[in-house]
């Protein structure tokens, strides 16, 4: 993408801008070579989201949705950062804004290893298992690496599974409730690779664009927040992310 322009209205916007808020989807990795879940390519073009990615799949076939947080676990293990990872770690580690904060709905911890520090994991991560008894947590690389049970069995008798947020369960109360705040506070929205269908992920950009923040959409495809976007950039995010947070510095 060549240097991206902003009109008038945006550069002042960001020129006053306190905080910024990064909200990423499985779009953002996929110039990484990670599958999304919808749409054309996607992992759920394949399989049910709710024959794996469920707490009621796990109880009726452990092995198999073990199986599938495994081959995803060594895909992600194996991924590298892109360029749009590396733009929104830029963004946090050059202090372009005084606060920063990237809110993800993704497990693959690409974001982290891209140099990003104060990311919130709104559906966990699959770098860790855990006990479904007791709750016990360990390294997902090692629970697969240490054991020849699919999925393993911990000392209380209890299966590990994948520490990620299955649809019907809460995500972690505190990375919310942190990420709603950081929302609600936020000068600039900037949404990236999601298709905001999952909530209640999606809510926060309404708590954001509801108390002001001006909000950028980066998707190649339109999503239902769309309509509400101050800027729209509809690329890849590996191109489009770095001419944003080019763009933003220098305005700033
Ligand atoms: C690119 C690109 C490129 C491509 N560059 N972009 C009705 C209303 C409100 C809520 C509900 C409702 N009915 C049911 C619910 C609840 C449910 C829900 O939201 N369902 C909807 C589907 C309707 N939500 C839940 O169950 C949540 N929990 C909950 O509500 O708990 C209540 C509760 C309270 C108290 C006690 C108990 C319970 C939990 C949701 C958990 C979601 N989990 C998953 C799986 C995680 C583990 C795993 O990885 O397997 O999270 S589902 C899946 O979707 C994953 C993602 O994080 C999430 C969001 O998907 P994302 O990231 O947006 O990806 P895609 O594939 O959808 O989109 C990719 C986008 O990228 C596309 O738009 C592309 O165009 C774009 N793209 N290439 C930029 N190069
Ligand atoms: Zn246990």
């Amino acid at each position: 993408m060549e240097t991206l322009t902003l009109s008038e209205e945006i550069r002042e916007r960001v020129r006053e801008a306190r905080s910024l808020v990064a909200f990423s989807g499985a779009g953002v990795s996929r110039e990484s070579g990670l599958d999304t879940f919808r749409g054309a390519g996607g992992l759920w073009e394949k399989m049910r989201p709710e024959e794996l990615a469920t707490p009621q799949a796990f109880r009726a076939d452990p092995e198999k949705v073990w199986r599938w947080y495994a081959w995803r676990f060594r895909q992600a293990a194996e991924a590298a950062p892109n360029p749009a990872h590396l733009a929104l770690a830029r963004l946090e580690l050059e202090e372009v804004f005084p606060s920063f904060t990237l809110v993800t709905q993704n497990v693959d911890g690409l974001h982290r290893r891209a140099g990003s520090r104060n990311v919130l994991e709104l559906h966990g991560t699959i770098l860790r298992a855990h006990c479904n008894r007791c709750g016990q947590s360990r390294d997902m690389g090692e629970a697969i690496a240490e054991s020849s049970e699919e999925p393993p069995v911990c000392s209380c008798g209890g299966k590990y599974r994948p520490s990620v947020v299955w649809f019907g369960e809460a995500l972690p109360d505190d990375v919310f409730a942190q990420a709603a705040e950081e929302s609600a506070s936020a000068d600039l929205f900037l949404s990236v690779g999601t298709s905001s269908t999952v909530y209640p992920a999606a809510g926060l950009i309404e708590v954001a664009k509801r108390a002001g923040a001006l909000f950028v959409e980066v998707n190649p495809e339109p999503t239902p927040f769309s309509r509400l976007a101050d800027l729209r950039l509809a690329a890849p995010a590996g191109e489009a992310v770095p001419a944003l947070v080019d763009a933003l510095s220098r305005h700033r």
